[in-house]
């Protein structure tokens, strides 16, 4: 069976070309957005089995995003196509330094009509982790019943659930937010979240509010996405940093799902947190060099070149 289980909304990405503001772009690139999908996308890629559990509609947007996820080696065998609901779109545009313009047009696609009966347990036995994030309890309450049943699911075929906040304003007030996404991230065995999103979320610093998650919720693992860009592995036992990699960005969207493959790929070879946290920035450093949201994911060998030559630049 597969390692590693996602769930979440896959949307049909139109990716104005680089530079262009949204509303004067006129050639955009198709391709595939969606966060829990990048992560599987992100592990696929480096050669893990990944399944993504989601919905979409019944149309040619869907036949799409299926079509480019399945291409990537991701398992789609748990996505459903909804015969009376659209694929959601995502458009945005490219910038390496200015605010990305993302425009969503996702209210009532399929993916909000994710519900329970969709996250059955026979989908996600064998796998060691189940990846979840905050956007799909976000989409609508059912979303959310789904976003619960599968860390019920998860604790009962034994696999550690990951936990990624994505906070995205465009989804909710603050407050929504809280109350949605906090109780859930309490529930993780690791916590993969930034700075400001743990801030929010539990209200207090990143430090005090990941030890907090380490002694009263379940967490063995918090690792903190910093706003300077470097991130700690905090466990019960211990604390280590990770400084980011220096390269030339040209589209930072996705560097957060490359990190999480990228931490969970070496989580699921054995590997200690040092070297999860340095797999996940090359992995991210890898994707930010890239257009769109997947396309520099690397493969193994490719990630292992990545490090090696990183590594040898800061020595
Ligand atoms: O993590 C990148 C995502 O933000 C993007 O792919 C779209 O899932 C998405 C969202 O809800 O913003």
């Amino acid at each position: 069976g597969p390692e590693a289980i996602t769930c979440g909304e896959a949307m049909l990405l139109m990716l104005a070309e680089p530079g262009m503001p949204l509303d004067r772009a006129t050639s955009f690139r198709r391709s595939v957005a969606g966060a829990e999908s990048n992560v599987a996308q992100g592990l696929a890629r480096l050669g893990h089995w990944a399944r993504w559990i989601g919905r979409v509609g019944d149309d040619p947007a869907g036949e799409a995003v299926l079509r480019e996820l399945r291409a990537d080696g991701v398992d789609v065998s748990g996505a459903e196509m909804d015969p009376t609901a659209p694929t959601g779109l995502l458009l945005r545009d490219s910038h390496a330094r200015r605010a990305i313009d993302v425009q969503y047009y996702r209210a009532g696609s399929a993916a909000s009509y994710l519900s329970p009966d969709q996250i059955r347990t026979e989908m996600l036995e064998g796998a060691r982790v189940v990846h979840v994030s905050g956007i799909t309890p976000m989409l609508s309450e059912p979303a959310a019943q789904a976003t619960w049943a599968l860390l019920e699911r998860a604790r009962q075929v034994g696999a550690a659930v990951c936990f990624d906040p994505n906070v995205r304003r465009k989804l909710g007030t603050e407050h929504e937010w809280i109350r949605t996404v906090g109780p859930l991230l309490r529930e993780a065995d690791l916590v993969i979240a930034g700075e400001d999103e743990l801030e929010l979320l539990l209200g207090g610093g990143a430090e005090e509010t990941s030890k907090a998650l380490l002694t009263m919720g379940r967490a063995r693992t918090v690792v903190v996405k910093r706003r300077d860009h470097s991130a700690a592995a905090l466990g019960r036992d211990g604390e280590c940093t990770q400084e980011p990699f220096d390269v030339p960005v040209s589209d930072p969207v996705g560097a957060g799902d490359a990190f999480a493959a990228g931490w969970l790929s070496a989580w699921l070879r054995g590997q200690e947190a040092e070297q999860c946290l340095a797999e996940a920035a090359c992995v991210a450093a890898l994707v930010v060099q890239a257009p769109g949201d997947t396309d520099g994911l690397p493969t193994a060998s490719a990630r292992d070149r990545a490090l090696a030559g990183f590594r040898q630049g800061s020595d």
